[in-house]
């Protein structure tokens, strides 16, 4: 099979539409007709399956929060019977239960198509090494992807996390040239090559890193530390998993694969925004079997970019994450994404690849937001005057951007923690 799928890629927007419309109502009917969250909410709102009569409809749908899923745990959004469901993925939150998810044999190979195209996308082949570096388990970043490697046809080596120098050992004896993960741990592994005298020894030409939010800063860094083209991947357990967007060569902006989710971006009020106009990304999923979700606030923030895409894809782009909605930090009632300190601080050549942003709240209620930054090597002179300079200047560069003033406390290399998965860059000391 091949995974550049002009038919479908390419498609006229109006055929689009069509299969969209026509696959929004089986979804519909599937969820009203199998699950009792479903029928219920859709009841209470006096809709029946008959009355998505066209996109526009679905505006009047149900949402479906992250809680619906929790309280519906574990299985109770599931739209077939336990004995079709032939596999399991969950995330663990911050608190409370997990959030569990289903497929059906249908499902994975819908999934593992999908992202087989996204790779193909980015100009993966056959004849490509597909080190997997991201945890296989309940995360879908590991299973996911890796059956897009196999669906593929590329040789897919499952290293998963951890043992940071054998990986590289690995990249180097398998003449690996695509790798998969996390941003952060891409940046840790990239460090970790260059400490080992070995960054050039390896074969990498694509890296597709995804699973939380990095900066375009931050793709340069991993481009030139090793030496390849490094892609944005989006994607959320609820909507199968890594693949749902991913970015084409151009790399501006990510397909959102239309023919499989229906895409929404609302204001905080649930309003339309317009192209181009930030808001939450809203999904409902149009081929899902086991467990299909109506319009799924995701919680991130983006906005639809309406640009015909010179790679030749119809379908939307989604401008990179900004952040989750619920990432963003409300300091002094002045909003701060963390990526837009990620953007100020690896701009400078003093600073490291690392940062911690911890929020409290001090004397008189006043929020206070403090950075421990690492410094990179070749700015630590040991002079006292020299630390002090850099302070300011980075304290007045991320005041001019951020608009709020914060305390930098300079680190040495090496200081703060690296992470092999989703990276934690806010402490919030504050008990709101
Ligand atoms: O993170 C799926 C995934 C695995 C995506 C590997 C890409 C690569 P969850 O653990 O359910 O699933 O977390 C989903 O991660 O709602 C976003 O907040 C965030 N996220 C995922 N990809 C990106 C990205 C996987 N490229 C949550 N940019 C989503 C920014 C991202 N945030």
């Amino acid at each position: 099979m091949n995974f550049w799928q002009p038919k479908i890629e390419t498609m006229r927007k109006s055929d689009l539409q069509d299969l969209q419309l026509r696959r929004l109502k089986d979804t519909v009917k599937r969820a009203y007709d199998n699950v009792p969250f479903y029928h219920q909410k859709m009841k209470d709102l006096g809709m029946k399956p008959g009355d998505v009569t066209s996109l526009g409809d679905a505006g009047a749908l149900p949402e479906t929060k992250k809680g619906d899923l929790r309280d519906n745990y574990p299985f109770g959004l599931f739209a077939v019977p336990k004995s079709e469901i032939v596999r399991v993925h969950a995330s663990s939150g911050t608190t409370g239960k997990p959030t569990v998810v289903g497929y059906t044999a249908k499902d994975l190979e819908t999934w593992s198509a999908m992202v087989a195209r996204d790779l193909t996308m980015v100009g993966c082949t056959k004849d490509d090494v597909f080190q997997n570096a991201v945890n296989y388990g309940f995360f879908t970043g590991g299973l996911g992807i890796h059956y897009g490697i196999e669906r593929m046809g590329a040789m897919a080596v499952p290293s998963g996390t951890g043992s940071t120098k054998r990986q590289i050992e690995i990249m180097i004896d398998f003449g690996v040239t695509a790798l998969h993960c996390t941003p952060s741990y891409a940046l840790y592994l990239a460090e970790t090559a260059i400490d080992m005298g070995v960054a050039d020894d390896l074969s990498l030409k694509i890296g597709c890193f995804g699973a939380e939010p990095w900066s375009d800063e931050a793709r340069s860094e991993l481009e030139e530390m090793l030496n390849i083209k490094a892609y944005d991947s989006y994607g959320l357990s609820e909507m199968f998993g890594p693949g749902v967007a991913f970015e084409c060569q151009e790399q501006n902006g990510l397909h959102i694969w239309e023919d499989h989710f229906l895409v929404e971006i609302v204001d905080p009020e649930g309003g339309l925004c317009a192209p181009g106009e930030r808001g939450e990304l809203v999904l409902t999923s149009l081929t899902k079997e086991a467990m299909p979700l109506i319009r799924y606030r995701t919680g991130d923030v983006t906005y639809t970019m309406e640009d015909d895409c010179p790679c030749g894809r119809t379908s939307v782009k989604l401008h990179r994450f900004l952040g989750r909605a619920d990432d963003m930090l409300v300091v002094r009632g002045i909003n701060v994404f963390p990526s837009q300190i990620e953007d100020v601080l690896l701009k400078m050549p003093e600073i490291g690849d690392y940062f911690q942003v911890i929020v409290d709240r001090k004397r008189h209620g006043l929020d206070e937001i403090a950075i421990k930054v690492e410094m990179s090597n070749s700015a630590f002179t040991g002079e006292l005057s020299d630390l002090a300079r850099l302070q300011k200047k980075v304290e007045s560069e991320l005041k001019s951007v951020m608009k709020i003033r914060s305390k930098i406390e300079l680190v040495e290399k090496g200081t703060l923690p690296r992470t092999e998965g989703k990276s934690k860059k806010i402490v919030d000391l504050r008990e709101i």
